[in-house]
């Protein structure tokens, strides 16, 4: 997509310094897609433009995005990512601020780059994190909402409904007075943008279904997330070409499961495939989340260097991530299911500076009971370094499973703030 100089645009996006999951990817596919199709009467543009938020090439460490799309006939380079906007050397001048407006999902502070050129145009919001305060509290025609739910996508579904049933209401309408095109060849206008709403749907149903582990996880389904399945599941029903063979349970399972088929990725893209990072003072926390355990990340390491023992081999490599991000805070946090089918966590925490060890020990303390954290030892034994003065690191358990980085990150920030 090149920009023409007098592009205005409305962007709908889930930004940068923060990971794209695939609540982001649909919450921002739905958005776009209701709301260029039902352009409010004073719309700033009729058209909104759906950013996913990485570039390209990073689709593609992400196989459960390429597994959800399939669903609705799209492919990997039809979306829209961050190599589609100008270069970030000039995109001031290519799309001058004044010419965009921004709406977020699935986050609610714009950062970077982007950011510091573009947050004052930010001027909407849907998202289910902790408000960060920076999105006016007038956001106009545009939504500001910020509210507890499983997945940021229902509460895209529960604002977009009316005006998603106003447009299928309409198209079937238009598809009745049409109806005679039928016999001339013509494809019912009706049936096409049933199948169209379908298929949308079905992507928004996937992220529901694996944030809230198919609506039976009680510390995550909201009434917002039980209310969006059902809206979302009545649409695929309408097109028997997708409701024909749908089963809720097994769309799950198929997604969750390509969700976790990262085995064949190296290890820097297990790490860097849904991480965050915050600027805290002047020092950086990153974090990792990692839906296989860290027995797993260090046999990854092991193959990848052979010379070493596996905790050195992973050590190595989670230092290096570290470094590269400049990161004086890395925390890296695992999900996995036991043999008897118990979901567990395992908390890594590394800090590389004096003052950030400070920090680390002060999290240590501060959050040890509300995370039920135990001491962690592997079959390589432990990867604990407790004793070093400049560095800190140390590997837990996590009980209080129910914790997710949205409890996590914000314990570490505090002890460095
Ligand atoms: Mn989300």
């Amino acid at each position: 997509m090149s920009l023409p100089a007098r592009t205005i645009l409305s962007i709908v996006i889930r930004m940068l310094n923060s990971c794209v999951d695939l609540d982001s990817l649909t919450s921002s596919l739905l958005y776009a897609y209701i709301r260029s199709t039902t352009p409010t009467p004073n719309a700033f543009t009729p058209l909104y433009i759906p950013i996913t938020n990485i570039p390209a090439a990073d689709v593609d460490i992400r196989p459960e995005f390429l597994k959800v799309l399939s669903h609705a006939n799209l492919e990997s380079h039809h979306l829209i990512t961050l190599d589609d906007l100008p270069d970030l050397s000039s995109i001031e001048s290519q799309l001058p601020p004044h010419n965009t407006k921004w709406i977020l999902v699935d986050h609610n502070a714009l950062q970077g780059t982007l950011g510091s050129i573009y947050s004052e145009r930010v001027q909407g919001v849907i998202d289910h994190h902790e408000d960060e305060g920076k999105v006016p509290t007038d956001t106009g025609d545009e939504p500001r909402i910020i509210t507890k739910a499983g997945s940021c996508t229902s509460l895209v579904t529960e604002y977009c409904s009316s005006a998603w049933d106003g447009l299928s209401s309409s198209a079937q309408s238009s598809g009745a007075a049409h109806g005679q095109d039928d016999a001339s060849g013509v494809v019912d206008d009706s049936a096409v943008s049933a199948l169209w709403d379908a298929q949308i749907a079905k992507l928004a149903l996937a992220s529901i279904l694996v944030d809230t582990a198919n609506l039976q996880s009680k510390e995550k389904v909201t009434d917002h997330d039980v209310y969006a399945a059902k809206y979302l599941e009545a649409k695929l029903t309408a097109a028997p070409q997708v409701s024909k063979d749908f089963d809720r349970a097994k769309f799950y399972k198929e997604i969750n499961a390509a969700k976790k088929d990262i085995g064949s990725l190296p290890l820097r893209d297990i790490l860097r495939k849904d991480y965050k990072q915050w600027m805290e003072g002047k020092r950086n926390l990153g974090v990792s989340s990692v839906v296989k355990p860290i027995e797993f990340l260090q046999e990854k390491a092991k193959e990848e260097l052979q010379d070493k023992s596996k905790q050195e081999a992973f050590l190595a490599a989670v230092e290096h991530f570290a470094q590269e991000r400049n990161l004086q805070i890395y925390g890296i946090m695992t999900t996995s299911t036991s043999a008897n089918g118990d979901f567990q966590r395992e908390l890594l925490v590394w800090s590389f500076t004096p003052e950030a060890t400070q920090a680390a020990k002060k999290f240590s303390q501060i959050a040890a009971q509300e995370l039920g954290l135990e001491d962690w030892q592997g079959s390589g034994g432990s990867l604990d370094d407790v004793e070093g003065e400049k560095q800190w690191r140390k590997v837990w358990r996590q009980r209080e499973v129910q914790h997710s980085r949205k409890r996590v990150a914000p314990l570490l920030r505090q002890a460095m703030s």
